[in-house]
């Protein structure tokens, strides 16, 4: 049986995830927690190699339903090599992205049917979900403008238009609307600081933190 914590951070790029997963981690070192900091696509060296393959391999057009696999695979393999015993080993591990961003990404944004994601997430996860997802949101003008000045390192995904990340951001919130106390939505246009705070007021109200 699982004794850690699993917490997902979502939200579309420039939010404040990774910023915000990195302020976590050392709060909960501080506190004596063994954290696990990964994210997806990605974590484990095999999840990694597929998420070079989806993100930035231009050498051929991937078909929509060659991404969302690409993404369950490194899923499958991410859930099972690195989370789940972590979890089992009572680490607490924060994820910056699962299976709320296939949703809405490729639901969302690309168009993929709820009932076509459904089971892959099953057979994905096998049963896992996370404790608590942390859904940091902002307009999708303020979040690229933190971004867009990368330029260069820009993946597959970060080219897409404004009105893919709409979809994608309103895809976010109606789940979370849907999600009960799964999902926390925070507000990320505050400064770095205050979103800390809400972010660690979330995940006391966990327990055991
Ligand atoms: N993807 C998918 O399609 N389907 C899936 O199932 C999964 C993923 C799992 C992975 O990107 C891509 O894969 C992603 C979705 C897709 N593509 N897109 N878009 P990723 O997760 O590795 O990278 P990202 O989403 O693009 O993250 P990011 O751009 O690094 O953003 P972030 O982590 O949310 O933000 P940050 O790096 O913490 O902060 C960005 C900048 O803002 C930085 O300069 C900070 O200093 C600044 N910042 C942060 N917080 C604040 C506040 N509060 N105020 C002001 N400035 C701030």
């Amino acid at each position: 049986m699982s004794t850690g914590r699993f917490i997902t951070f979502e939200g579309i790029e420039g939010v404040g995830k990774s910023t915000q997963l990195a302020l976590l981690a050392v709060a909960l070192e501080h506190a004596g927690r063994e954290v696990i900091a990964t994210r997806e696509p990605g974590g484990t060296p095999l999840a990694e190699r597929i998420r070079a393959l989806v993100l930035h391999d231009r050498s051929e057009p991937v078909p929509v339903a060659g991404e969302l696999l690409l993404m369950f695979a490194a899923r499958a393999v991410h859930t099972e090599n690195l989370i789940r015993p972590a979890l089992a080993r009572g680490a607490w591990v924060l994820c910056d992205r699962y299976t709320d961003a296939t949703y809405a990404y490729q639901g969302g944004g690309r168009g993929v049917p709820d009932g076509e994601l459904a089971p892959l997430a099953s057979l994905a996860q096998r049963g896992l979900e996370p404790d608590l997802t942390l859904l940091l949101d902002a307009p999708v003008v303020s979040a690229l403008a933190r971004v867009r000045g990368r330029g260069a390192g820009a993946d597959r995904i970060e080219g897409e238009t404004a009105a893919f990340f709409e979809r994608v951001r309103a895809r976010y919130l109606e789940r979370a609307g849907r999600a009960g106390a799964r999902v926390k939505v925070i507000d990320a246009t505050a400064p770095v600081e205050d979103v800390a705070v809400a972010v660690r007021r979330a995940v006391d109200a966990l327990g055991a933190a």
